[in-house]
């Protein structure tokens, strides 16, 4: 298999995965000590709690962002003359962001989630003072700041090779008739995640900077209910955009394993077209508590929540079936990783979709069910697809070879993350509420479960991590 012709990519690629895979061990054990909380079986202080839950929630969320990045720009190289100095300056605003939220909430007690709901910053620095807050909102600002540089980035070299966005997303050749295929998998989903991500930190930025003024003047005040919808407008939209990119190394990976081209046709640009749509208009799920937003918005909520994965899911896992079936195809680390991500990624869209239902919702929102579903889909599917492309990454650019620690490791990382989401969704079928960092007696099974099956999972993503970074050395080489 080729190796990627671009050293300094290559060095960018490496940099990515490793601060992914040890800051994704990290917020894993900081998962575990949460579960051990709930179970009773530890005992840590409730602000701890709460501190810790805030840096799982965005170490979290930021993991699957760099290594969806990584993804995305790997590919995107080959297919585009893009400058991998643009991919480092976004590395560099992450490393900076990263570093001032964890000062944040370790040095000076920010504890008030990762989605610093409007008015919570300001009211928090009433305890803890302005500081933490501060570091915090600045934090996530730079960090924003990275990805909107790369994403416009990336629209200026799109708008350059292709015409403009709508024909990197294949607008010929849904609405001019245009013969043939369109442009590769890897543009089409970049494209998405440029208009739908950058769209979202522009609307985190306004909120961010908003409650950044009324901490520093508290005369400055937003309507909190426009500001709730800014921040869920960028929380959604940003946890997504993480598959949509990582996503691509299941088109190129087992594209190559099969030695089948994965095309674009007309049903792929028109199920990316339709996400890509649906992906800003949704987050309004995460309102629908709200009694004070119109009822046609909550509408367009719930029934486009159904629809808004569902057009790439299926076209993704019947590309994914189609291209595998009879191709003789060699399972390893890599493919079988990214073939079982698609299964994490569909499973975790069921109990979403459960979700999204107006009458459910009002008895689910708040319960560990929602946890149990984004669990699945960022652990079992984006994370999966993550891991995957390390294995990949390593074998295409250096030497790594199948073996049987990586059957074990890949093996354990599934059946204990089953026991995990399993664990979150049961306790939200019995009403157990989330972030709440005590729990009643009758639920604390459940946290015990979740806790012993973390142990597993952390485990199996150290075994992966150690053959990663072991491998590693081949690749600096080229041969
Ligand atoms: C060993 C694996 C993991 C364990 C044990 C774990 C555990 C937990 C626990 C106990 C909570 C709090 C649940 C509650 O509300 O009571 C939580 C929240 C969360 N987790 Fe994980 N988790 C793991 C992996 C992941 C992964 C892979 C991701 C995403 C890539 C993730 C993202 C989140 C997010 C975004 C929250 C929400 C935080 C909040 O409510 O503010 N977790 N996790
Ligand atoms: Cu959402």
């Amino acid at each position: 298999m080729e190796a990627s012709g671009n050293p300094l990519v290559r060095r960018g690629v490496i940099w990515y995965l490793m601060t992914t895979s040890l800051v994704l061990i990290l917020m894993m054990a900081f998962g575990v000590i949460m579960l051990l909380n709930q179970g009773n079986l530890i005992n840590i202080t409730p602000e701890w709690f709460y501190k810790i839950m805030t840096a799982h929630g965005i170490g979290m969320v930021g993991v699957a962002a760099l290594g969806g990045t990584a993804i995305m720009w790997y590919f995107l190289s080959k297919y585009l003359k893009i400058n991998p100095v643009i991919f480092l300056i976004n590395f560099t605003c992450s490393i900076i962001g990263v570093i001032l939220i964890l000062i944040a909430i370790f040095a000076y007690d920010f504890s008030d989630a990762w989605t610093f709901l409007y008015p919570l910053p300001f009211q928090s620095t009433k305890a803890y003072g302005v500081l933490g807050a501060l570091l915090f909102l600045f934090g996530v600002l730079i960090l924003g700041v990275g990805y909107l540089i790369m994403y416009f980035y990336l629209a200026g070299r799109l708008i350059k090779e292709y015409g403009g966005l709508g024909k990197s997303l294949g607008w010929d050749y849904i609405f001019r008739g245009k013969k043939g295929y369109g442009p590769p998998p890897a543009v089409v989903a970049t494209t998405m995640v440029i208009i739908t991500n950058s769209t979202a930190i522009i609307a985190g930025a306004i909120v961010i900077i908003g409650s950044i003024l009324n901490i520093i003047n508290p005369a400055i005040t937003m309507d909190p209910m426009l500001a709730k919808h800014l921040t869920y407008a960028f929380g959604h939209i940003f946890c997504n955009a993480t598959i949509y990119m990582a996503v691509i190394a299941v088109y190129e990976v087992l594209a190559k394993y099969t030695s089948r081209p994965w095309k674009s046709n007309k049903a792929f640009l028109i199920a990316w077209n339709a996400s890509t749509l649906f992906t800003l208009m949704i987050y309004t799920h995460h309102l629908l508590m709200d009694f004070a937003v119109p009822t046609w918005m909550l509408i367009i909520g719930q029934v486009f929540s159904y629809a808004n994965g569902l057009p790439v899911m299926v076209v993704t896992a019947y590309g994914a079936l189609m291209i595998v079936y009879r191709s003789g195809i060699k399972w390893d680390f890599a493919s079988s990783l990214l073939f079982l991500s698609m299964f994490g990624w569909v499973a975790g869209a069921i109990p979403a979709i459960i979700d999204a239902t107006i009458v459910v919702n009002h008895v689910m929102h708040n319960t560990k069910w929602v946890p149990g579903h984004f669990h699945t889909y960022m652990g079992m599917g984006v994370i999966a697809m993550i891991l995957g492309f390390m294995y990949y990454f390593n074998k295409t650019e250096g030497s790594m070879k199948h073996s049987r620690i990586d059957t074990f490791s890949i093996s354990l990382f599934f059946t204990f993350f089953v026991g995990i989401v399993g664990s979150f969704l049961y306790a939200g079928s019995i009403s157990v509420p989330r972030r709440w960092a005590e729990h009643m007696p009758e639920w604390v099974l459940s946290d015990q479960v979740g806790a012993l099956s973390g142990v597993f999972v952390v485990l199996a993503t150290i075994l992966m991590t150690i053959r990663f970074f072991a491998c590693l050395k081949n690749v600096e080489r080229p041969s």
